[in-house]
């Protein structure tokens, strides 16, 4: 079986096939992070240009969404790793207007296979929330997720209040999400991007000098 068929299943939100599918796959020895990738990402975005070019609407997405989520729920022990020791506090969150979690839920998953204690606090979160939650948390890294071009602008905004509040220079600050770039990140003065959830990891462990 191709990966192809998986990034049908997640088109179609096929819900009753989408574990045996992911099943198959690990059993023929594909490696987890290629399921995750090449099949069901890979259906998000074509499912994303459905909806561009008219020929899918919200809820032929939000379907398709809730597969992607059982697969990734079913894939998530063969991808994340176990490790006992901390390697550091992370807050994790989407910005303010923006309700897309599926990245962010998967940045969360790897961070905590890597060992990092991760605190996430949702999606559409307030600006204050942020504020409150590093005050509280004390994490070393807060990590902001934007899926949408119109709320990128909140995480300027979050990375503002901080500074008010006298917090910026006590968390590293680590980007990510469909639309956001490197660019992006340099602009608002955030200390990193990264553009997968991999990539979040090193980019964390960079930030704790490991
Ligand atoms: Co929405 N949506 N959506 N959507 N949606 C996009 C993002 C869009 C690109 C689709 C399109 O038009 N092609 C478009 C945004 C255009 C833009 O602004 N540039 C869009 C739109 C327009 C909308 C609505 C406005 C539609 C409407 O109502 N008319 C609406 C907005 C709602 C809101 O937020 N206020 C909306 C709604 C929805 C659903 C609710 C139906 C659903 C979300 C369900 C959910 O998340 N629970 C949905 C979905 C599923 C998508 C697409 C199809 C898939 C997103 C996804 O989950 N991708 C998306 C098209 C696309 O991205 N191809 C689209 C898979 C996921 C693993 O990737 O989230 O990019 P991603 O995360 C990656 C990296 O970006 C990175 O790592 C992750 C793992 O590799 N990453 C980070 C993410 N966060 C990170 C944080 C980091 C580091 C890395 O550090 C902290």
């Amino acid at each position: 079986m191709g990966l192809e068929q998986l990034v049908a299943c997640v088109v179609e939100a096929d819900m009753d096939n989408v574990e045996d599918m992911i099943k198959k796959e690990l059993d023929a020895g594909t490696d987890p992070a290629v399921i995750l990738k090449d099949g069901l990402i890979n259906g998000m975005d074509v499912v994303g240009e459905q909806f561009e070019s008219g020929d899918f609407f919200l809820p032929e997405m939000l379907a398709a969404a809730l597969t992607m989520k059982a697969g990734v729920e079913y894939l998530k022990s063969h991808l994340v790793g176990d490790s006992n020791e901390s390697a550091g506090t992370v807050i994790v969150g989407t910005v303010e207007g923006d309700i897309h979690d599926i990245g962010k839920n998967l940045v969360t998953m790897m961070l905590e296979g890597a060992g990092f204690e991760v605190y996430d606090v949702g999606i559409d979160v307030a600006t204050e929330d942020f504020v409150k939650a590093v005050k509280e948390k004390n994490p070393q890294i807060l990590g902001l997720s934007s899926l949408l071009t119109n709320t990128m602008p909140s995480i300027k905004t979050v990375i503002a209040a901080l500074k008010e509040a006298g917090l910026r220079e006590q968390v590293k600050i680590m980007i990510g999400g469909a639309p956001v770039t490197q660019e992006f990140a340099d602009d608002v003065g955030a200390d990193g991007y990264a553009s997968d959830a991999a990539g979040a990891v090193a980019l964390a462990r960079g930030f704790m000098g490991n």
